[in-house]
């Protein structure tokens, strides 16, 4: 029983405790709105959560330069000074508005005068209203996310054009890829502990959490209806007019693919019985799977794409805050950038939804609203993500058929590599 419970628990780590951490962060989080704390008490209680949010946007710079400069494994990485405006020390509230009172910040001690014990002290810090720093959405007051993109990309496909001249930096930028992915493999373990605090500290600050909560209710339906939608028209429809064959019959060879990908929501892991399925159950030829997969999980990911576009979405609304058309777009340019930089693995895709809010100006401390149900949702955008890698091996297979036609070569179906 020991050794089985281990090595369910190896498997669905994260997932365990990503529902342990959102159930105990909200649990914790309405229990400590009946004890009112002080502002004070409040601030040193979301430390913790602070911590997490401060470990996504470290990796927001990482991310976007070596995974956006990797078209077809080509890699050039110069990182750009990216322009931020300076902003004064004291951390803003996330929206600073006339009739919510800035957050006051109290120092506490006990203050000395001529050897004489002087009454204990509260001295106010709250900064002065002209002194807060009003950071408001679509104001991108950071990082120029779009800008780092661009450039990394059209940076990747020029050194595509260098040749050999920019090996010593394509081998760089491969290093920096693989350093960024280990710290990302390892920063997710936080993320159950940080999310904790990260939850409860906001429904600390919420004025009406049971207003929120319905919000969150709408947004994930509307997710998983996104996918749905993508997942079982516009992508088999898209493989239906390229192949003109039936998508139906395809998606059932990889059914049992999609399965895994539900259960363990990491493409990466999914990987082995996605080219399983498809030599053994849609006869795709081997040297096209072996291509198109890895590539494809790595930087094809339709679920995380759309994912991180109706999230932006959803804070912007839960922010009362109108996007412009030219915001939509710029999300939707991010969020498939920002859907290339994550990982195959479990909720890689909160890690770069950081960039998306970033490159509207959006609070990224609102992740925290979507942190409570992206366990369940990253399942949906993982299947996704699998169905779109396996579906363009399908859609390869068929635009190369007549090259392959003309091999004689017939490998035997061996049992799929891992
Ligand atoms: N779970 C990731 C994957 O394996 C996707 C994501 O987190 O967005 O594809």
């Amino acid at each position: 029983v020991l050794a089985r419970g281990r090595d369910v628990f190896r498997r669905n780590g994260l997932l365990i405790l990503s529902v342990l951490s959102v159930t105990v962060g909200c649990l914790l989080g309405f229990f400590l709105r009946t004890r009112r704390l002080s502002p004070q008490e409040i601030s040193y209680f979301q430390f913790p959560g602070e911590l997490l949010m401060r470990m996504l946007k470290m990796l927001i710079l990482p991310l976007v330069v070596s995974r956006n400069m990797f078209p077809a494994n080509l890699v050039e990485a110069t990182f750009k000074q990216y322009r931020t405006k300076t902003t004064p020390v004291i951390e803003s509230p996330k929206v600073a508005s006339e009739e919510a009172p800035p957050r006051r910040v109290l120092i506490y001690g006990v203050r000395e005068e001529n050897g004489s014990h002087i009454q204990n002290f509260a001295l106010d810090l709250t900064p002065p209203p002209e002194v807060i720093y009003k950071s408001e959405p679509g104001t991108s007051d950071g990082m120029n996310v779009l800008g780092i993109v661009m450039f990394s990309a059209t940076m990747g496909i020029m050194l595509g054009r260098m040749g050999d001249s920019g090996a010593p930096l394509v081998s760089f930028c491969q290093c920096l890829n693989e350093s960024v992915m280990k710290i990302v493999a390892v920063a997710v373990w936080y993320f159950p502990f940080g999310i904790v605090f990260l939850i409860a500290g906001k429904i600390l600050e919420m004025d009406d959490p049971t207003a929120v909560g319905k919000k969150l209710g709408f947004y994930a339906v509307t997710v998983v209806c996104g996918l749905v939608v993508h997942g079982l028209f516009i992508l088999p429809l898209l493989y239906f007019f390229i192949t003109k064959k039936n998508p139906i019959v395809f998606i059932r060879g990889v059914l049992q693919a999609l399965l895994i990908a539900l259960a363990t929501s990491s493409s990466s892991a999914t990987l082995p019985i996605t080219f399983k399925c498809l030599l053994e159950n849609n006869h795709i030829d081997r040297r096209i799977a072996r291509f198109v997969l890895p590539v494809g999980a790595t930087i094809n990911m339709d679920g995380t794409a759309l994912y991180e576009a109706v999230a932006a979405i959803f804070i912007a609304q839960v922010n009362n805050y109108e996007l412009d058309f030219g915001q939509i777009i710029t999300i939707s340019i991010t969020a498939t950038a920002a859907s290339i930089g994550a990982a195959g693995i479990p909720q890689a895709g909160l890690v770069t939804m950081v960039i998306v809010l970033t490159s509207v100006g959006l609070p990224t401390d609102d992740i925290t609203l979507i942190i409570a149900v992206d366990w369940a949702l990253d399942r949906f955008r993982t299947m996704i993500n699998v169905l779109g890698d396996a579906l363009a091996a399908g859609i390869m297979a068929h635009i190369c058929r007549k090259d392959f036609a003309q091999d004689t070569v017939t490998e035997k179906l061996l049992p799929c590599e891992t």
